[in-house]
Order: structure tokens, then C-alpha cells, then sequence
């Protein structure tokens, strides 16, 4: 019997806090070995020296989520877990969300009906609360967590989602007694509807108005806000495709504080601009998501928050609707005023790709950081590590070999998402995966993805691994 299934031969490894040379022995979808040499494979995989590093993690995708405006999330399981490995992520953690009225406990178990039996690559969920009732906060999401659905994202905007700043506290006072992780999307709704209705009465609808209708001044106060309720709770809160100099600002200076404040960006802020909303023939529809791109310098910031250390995480924020579509992004048609634009643009497949040949190739963050930004930092505030996010004995087999010679061009019609553009189309690319591994399976050689929908599992999340925030000098026992 062979010692391993499988060895990835000549690899140069890197984790979040190392770089080495190593043969990486994987049996029954884990990696049990890594020495200067291992023999005994049945199978055997020659990185040639090339970088491997661990399977991304996409931690906040939107995949076959319902919503409230008829529009229909172009991708489910199938085609956004494909795309997804195509692109060198190996784990997804996609929203079950609530809507209002809806119980908790419903929108778990339709989610899992909709991933069940769909997915290539693994899965976990994040849960949004829309409706915390006095039912959801004292029974379902206490039972939730504990059965590992363990980080839940808030809304600070957005009618159907929204909270008030008292529900807010109630969902973070609730988080704080189960250790559980909260992720705000912070936009001010009420300055948002104002600006809106003021555009509007200009006669300002066009796709380019969206980003003048969320300026970087919305972000700020919103998330200066959250972090004041989680300062006044004292509990960790992660603020979620955070865009704006003067958002990433209000983080800077709250973890300089001490506070466990956790920030995510996204491609979209990187390497688009409010410009690309105003494209003609309501092509920047494509690019319109909230928040908005802003400008280039606001683009330097945030790479800047890349390489200092104040974001964690880099997601996609994918959240795909067509464009030539009547449940797209047309589905009031082209002369529908931007607030009737479905929100959000693909990014799944491109995330990695992107980050390692803009980031780490173009010398903007190590390739350290590009693998704590991609994988390991959400493995661990979101309770996957160290089965996820890293290349160490014990840790599942999931990896990407990179190939970093072979200059290339995003085209939609490489991707392989349910979405008839990207907003990326014709940005140089000097990296692409190889070859992606999942569970120590070839969910990707560099070709064509494979055929075997269904193998993908979820999984349940630990409590997140941030040092907890209550200890004697802190308790606050009338919580
Ligand atoms: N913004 C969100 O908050 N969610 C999905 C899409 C988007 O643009
Ligand atoms: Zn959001
Ligand atoms: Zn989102």
C-alpha cells in the first residue's frame, strides 16, 4: 500500500508566515507529510519550483441567494463553486440569509437544500440577520451557532435588510455572550435615500449617479458607528467590503485603540473607479455594487491597507446577476434609474488571480500577506483553521499551484460563472492556478474543471479564534 495518494513534488511553499521548499504528502485528503523528499505516491504532481500556496477561501460570496427585487442570482452551487476552483479557491462561505418574518432556522434549511449535492469544492455559511426578534436572538441563532454556523453578517442599509442602531446592539450583545463574529456592511441608509431621492429629483438616474449617491462620507459615519457599538459591548466586529480611505481610516484607528476590529476589501476597490460606472449604453451597470468604486487614490489607499496590516481579508463580493438579462441587471430595462439596478458584480474565479499577479508579482504585498489576505486570516476569525487556510500536517489538501510565466488577459470567456461579462474584462494577468487541488482531488488542471458535482462538503465552524473580548477587567455582567 502506498504511504500517500498523493505527493506534490518540488514545491515552493507558502503559508501566511513562511516560505519553503518541500514535497507535500497528501493520504486521504489531507496533507500528512512535508519533507525535503517523499517517494511512495501512487500519484505523483511536479510543481517544478513553482509557488504553491493554500486554497483560497472566498469568505463572503453570494451564491443562489434569494432576493427581494425579482432579480436572479446568476450562479448556484454548480457554477459558483466551478468558477470558484477555476480561479484557485477551494472553499466558499456564502450567506443563508433571512428575510423579515422569516425564522432563522428556515433560511438554513432552504440554503442547504439549494448547496446540497451542488458543489465542487467545500462550503460553510454565514447567516444574515434581518429580523432579530426576541425568538431569533433567544433560541435559533444561540442553537445555530453551537451547531456551527458561527459569524453572521448585519445590515446597516438596504430596506429589507437594515437595522437600527438598537438592534444592532441587540444582535451584538448576543454575539458577545456566544463568542460569535459579527460582519457589518456599513452605509448610512438614511443619507443614502436622501441623496438618492435628490438625484432623482434632478433627473440623475444614470448607472454613474449610484456612486454619487453612496459617497465615501456614508461609509465613514456608518462605520464609525459600528465600531462605536462594539466598543460600547465590547465585542469584535468585521466591517465588510469597506471602500473608502476615510472608512479604512475610522479601522486604523480603532485597532490602534486595541479594539478587535477586523476589515475585508475586495478586487472591486482595487482595481475599479467610479468612472467605469459611467461606461455608455448602460455598460456600467456592470460594475455597480455597494459601495461603489471610488477614485484611483482611494484605489493606492486601500492596496495600502493590503501591505500595513489593517485589512484581514480579501473576498469577492460575488454577487452575480446577468447582464443582458430581464432578471439582471436590466430588469427595469436601460432607462431604469440606478436605484432599480440589481447590486453587485462577479468576482470569484478572478480574486486570486488577480491579487498574486497584481499584488504579490507587481511587489505590492508579500506573498505572505497575499495568502493570509486570500485564505488563512478567514480561516481563522471565521473557525476553519487549521482543517482550512494553511499548508501544514493535518490541514486539509487543498492548494494552488501557480503558474507565473504565462502572460494572459481576463476574458469572460475563460471564466467559468453563470455571468455573461466581468467587470474585470481585458485586465493583464501574470498568474493563473496551475492547478487546483481540493482534498487533495484536481477540482482544476489549468484546462478545464472537473466533472464531479456533489463531492463538495460543508462544513460546520468552530467559534472564531480571535482572543475572546471579556475577561475580568472588561466582564460587564449585566450583559
Ligand atoms: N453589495 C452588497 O452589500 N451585497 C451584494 C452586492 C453588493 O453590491
Ligand atoms: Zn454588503
Ligand atoms: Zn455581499
Amino acid at each position: 500500500m502506498s504511504n500517500f495518494d498523493l505527493v506534490v513534488k518540488n514545491a515552493h511553499v507558502a503559508t501566511a508566515s513562511d516560505t519553503f521548499h518541500a514535497d507535500i504528502g497528501v493520504k486521504d485528503g489531507q496533507i500528512t507529510a512535508l519533507a525535503a523528499r517523499l517517494t511512495g505516491a501512487a500519484t505523483e504532481i511536479d510543481a517544478a519550483g513553482r509557488w504553491v500556496t493554500p486554497g483560497g477561501i472566498d469568505a463572503h460570496c453570494h451564491i443562489d441567494q434569494p432576493s427581494s427585487d425579482g432579480s436572479q442570482c446568476a450562479d448556484d452551487f454548480t457554477t459558483g463553486t466551478r468558477s470558484a476552483a477555476c480561479g484557485g479557491t477551494t472553499t466558499i462561505i456564502p450567506f443563508a440569509a433571512q428575510m423579515k418574518g422569516q425564522s432563522l432556522r428556515a433560511a438554513v434549511d432552504d440554503y442547504h437544500a439549494r448547496a446540497d449535492g451542488k458543489a465542487l469544492i467545500d462550503y460553510a455559511f454565514h447567516l444574515i440577520v434581518s429580523d432579530p426578534t426576541p425568538a431569533v436572538l433567544g433560541q435559533e441563532l444561540p442553537a445555530l451557532i453551537r451547531e456551527g454556523y458561527t459569524s453572521f453578517k448585519i445590515y446597516m442599509t438596504y430596506d429589507d435588510m437594515k437595522l437600527n442602531d438598537r438592534e444592532i446592539l441587540d444582535v451584538l450583545a448576543l454575539a458577545r455572550r456566544e463568542q460569535a463574529m459579527v460582519m457589518v456592511h456599513a452605509e448610512n441608509a438614511e443619507a443614502i435615500a436622501w441623496l438618492t431621492d435628490a438625484l432623482e429629483g434632478a433627473g440623475l438616474i444614470e448607472p454613474k449617479y449610484h456612486a454619487r449617491s453612496r459617497p465615501r462620507p456614508v461609509e465613514r459615519e456608518a462605520t464609525h458607528r459600528a465600531i462605536a457599538l462594539a466598543e460600547i459591548l465590547d465585542t469584535p466586529v468585521l466591517l465588510v467590503h469597506v471602500s473608502a480611505r476615510e472608512a479604512i481610516n475610522e479601522i486604523r484607528s480603532a485597532q490602534d485603540r486595541g479594539l478587535k476590529v477586523f476589515g475585508e476589501t475586495c478586487p472591486q476597490y482595487l482595481f475599479l473607479t467610479e468612472d467605469d460606472l459611467a461606461k455608455p449604453e448602460f455598460e456600467g451597470a456592470k460594475c455597480l455594487c455597494s459601495p461603489p468604486p471610488r477614485d484611483a487614490a482611494n484605489q493606492a489607499y486601500v492596496w495600502a491597507g493590503l501591505s500595513n496590516g489593517t485589512f484581514q481579508v480579501v473576498s469577492s463580493d460575488h454577487a452575480p446577476t446577468r447582464f443582458d438579462d430581464v432578471k439582471g441587471k436590466k430588469i427595469r430595462g436601460t432607462d431604469a434609474g440606478f436605484r432599480w439596478i440589481p447590486n453587485g458584480i462577479p468576482g470569484l474565479e478572478t480574486r486570486m488571480p488577480l491579487l498574486f499577479s497584481h499584488g504579490v508579482l507587481d511587489g505590492r504585498i508579500t506573498i505572505n500577506q497575499f495568502v493570509a489576505l486570500t485564505a488563512t486570516n478567514a480561516a481563522r476569525i471565521y473557525g476553519l483553521y487549521p482543517r482550512k487556510g494553511t499548508i501544514t500536517v493535518g490541514a486539509d489538501a487543498d492548494m494552488v499551484i501557480w503558474d507565473s510565466e504565462t502572460a494572459r488577459t481576463i476574458r469572460n470567456q475563460d471564466l467559468h460563472h453563470n455571468v455573461d461579462y466581468t467587470p474585470y474584462e481585458g485586465i493583464p494577468l501574470n498568474a493563473w492556478p496551475a492547478l487546483t487541488l481540493s482534498r487533495g482531488t484536481l477540482v482544476w488542471d489549468g484546462a478545464a474543471p472537473l466533472d464531479a458535482i456533489g463531492r463538495g462538503q460543508f462544513m460546520r465552524c468552530d467559534l472564531p479564534e480571535p482572543a475572546r473580548p471579556s475577561d475580568a477587567a472588561t466582564a460587564q455582567p449585566w450583559l
